[in-house]
């Protein structure tokens, strides 16, 4: 580029003007690098004075080479029609056939003899002149000037030729014509306002409209940005964060204080990840866990119980939790420590690990979200309300419910919504009412009652970032590329 500046001004050292396009044929440049050698040179100050000119050229479409190369759709029909005439079909297989038999037919070249059958076409004059093709090489070699407007008219009609307008520019000496390009500043300094070099020097222009360097910074990953739009409808619901930073557990609170049997298929190492070290917890509220164990075996609070010989060793097993309400439980157990019952409204968004088959959308670990409210006298109608709310604010409405089953809540409802995007019902959640047998012996009043529901935070996210299998969205294989351009989280968008 610095060489071609240096020979456009040393040009017009010894011219008096230039044209940048004629400059370009001349020299066999580019045109667009000769005008942006200009740019380069207007950067620097007054070095020459440049007039747009805007020129309309004619030059020939595709369709107009090829006619100029091999002679114009009509010439070819009439040349391919034999002495004796031949059949119209037999001449179809021609590029172009049709235009340039219709063509042939308007000028009077050829005609269709149907005193035969079957109907032939034959020459109508024995010899013709191909003025397309003649006015097209005359207009590829640049000298249209015998060219009528009505011809020039019929060529852009039939799209043989198009009109474009070239932009150049006619160059003059400028105010400041130099043969070289003084250095242009970037920065003032010191030095230069002290010995007053700035008064003569030449500053580079500010280009305002320049894009700003991205910042190197970081980005949050999908799912944290589902999980901070879940926890900001949470608080804007009057919901209070528990405290989630445990992941191991022990099978006391993760289980039997939820009422599950010490024999359920879940508590079992197909389903569960037990800890070998430490292997056991052993610091229970004694009083809290001896009326446990005496609801699973022997019942109590109107329930009959699981009837069976429930072991402390069953309960100290450590593992990793199964479930957000382990957490929920320790919550429940020391809001019923308080000496005056107040409602709460609590949820967690956390870790939890299950022993699973894993499969495109289930690993060993996924985030459960999980809502819970003690209050007094809550219903089954006021679960349903709570959730539905929650749910509009994840733009998700047209919900149905199917009696399940969880072992610490009764009755229990698996959730379903009709997700327009994908065009079919989908689970979004699980919900109950916790059972009696599960807040009694924490000590909470009777007139309690305690609703809550639960849901994974990796199903809302695959969906709303449109991922098939859970591995593009965590893990080792993760394109780290994606996070960073993943958009910001819209739920009810
Ligand atoms: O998240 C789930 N689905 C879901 C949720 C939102 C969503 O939003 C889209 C934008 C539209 C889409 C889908 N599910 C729960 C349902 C299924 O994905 C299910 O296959 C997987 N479930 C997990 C458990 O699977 C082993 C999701 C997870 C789950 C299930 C139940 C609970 C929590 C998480 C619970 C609970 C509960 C119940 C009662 C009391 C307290 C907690």
């Amino acid at each position: 580029m610095a060489n071609l500046i240096e020979d456009i001004l040393k040009y017009l050292s010894e011219n008096q003007s230039v044209n940048t396009l004629k400059y370009a044929q001349l020299y066999n440049e580019d045109h667009q690098k000769v005008i942006g050698a200009l740019k380069s040179i207007q950067a620097h100050g007054d070095l020459v004075v440049a007039e747009p000119i805007s020129e309309t050229k004619i030059e020939l479409t595709e369709e107009g080479k090829l006619v100029a190369e091999k002679g114009s759709h009509e010439a070819n029909i009439y040349k391919s029609v034999p002495e004796d005439g031949i059949e119209q079909s037999k001449l179809m297989g021609l590029p172009n056939a049709k235009v340039g038999f219709s063509k042939a037919m308007s000028v009077g070249w050829i005609i269709v003899d149907k005193s035969v059958k079957p109907p032939l076409v034959k020459r109508k004059i024995p010899e013709i002149v191909d003025t397309v093709q003649n006015h097209l090489d005359l207009i590829r070699t640049g000298d249209a000037s015998k060219i009528t407007d009505k011809e020039k008219q019929e060529y852009k009609k039939r799209k043989l030729i198009q009109e474009v307008i070239i932009k150049s520019f006619n160059l003059t000496k400028g105010p400041e014509f130099s043969l070289t390009l003084t250095k242009l500043e970037t920065d003032l300094n010191t030095d230069m306002l002290s010995s007053g070099s700035w008064k003569t020097l030449k500053f580079k222009e500010y280009n305002f409209d320049a894009m700003g360097v991205a910042p190197e910074c970081g980005y949050l990953h999908p799912l944290l940005k589902v999980r901070a739009e879940f926890r900001q409808i949470f608080l804007e619901m009057g919901f209070a964060e528990m405290p989630t930073n445990n992941y191991i557990e022990n099978s006391f609170w993760n289980f039997d204080s939820l009422f599950q049997p010490q024999q359920h298929p879940a508590r079992d190492a197909h389903d569960t990840f037990f800890i070998s070290d430490p292997k056991i917890s052993t610091k229970f509220p004694q009083d809290y866990l001896e009326r446990v164990k005496k609801v699973h075996s022997k019942g109590g609070y109107g329930s009959l119980g699981y009837g069976y010989d429930w072991k402390i060793e069953e309960a100290q097993k450590n593992i990793l939790r199964t479930h957000t309400t382990a957490v929920s439980a320790r919550m429940l157990y020391k809001v019923a420590q308080q000496k005056e019952f107040k409602p709460v409204k609590l949820f967690s968004i956390d870790k939890v690990f299950r022993n699973e088959t894993l499969d495109a959308t289930h690993l060993a670990e996924f985030h459960q979200v999980e809502g819970v409210i003690a209050d007094f006298n809550l219903t089954l109608g006021d679960l349903i309300g709570v959730f539905t709310e929650f749910f509009k604010k994840l733009g998700i409405t047209q919900l149905e419910f199917k009696p399940a089953y969880n072992p610490y809540t009764e009755p229990s409802m698996e959730i379903f919504c009709f997700h327009p995007g994908l065009g079919k019902w989908i689970e979004i959640g699980n919900s109950g009412i916790f059972r009696p047998e599960m807040l009694l012996p924490m000590g909470l009043p009777e007139e309690v009652t305690v609703i809550a529901w639960g849901l994974s935070l990796e199903r809302p996210t695959m969906i709303k970032y449109g991922f098939n299998n859970i591995r593009d969205l965590v893990g080792p294989r993760v394109d780290l590329e994606m996070v960073q351009r993943s958009p910001i989280c819209r739920l009810n968008k």
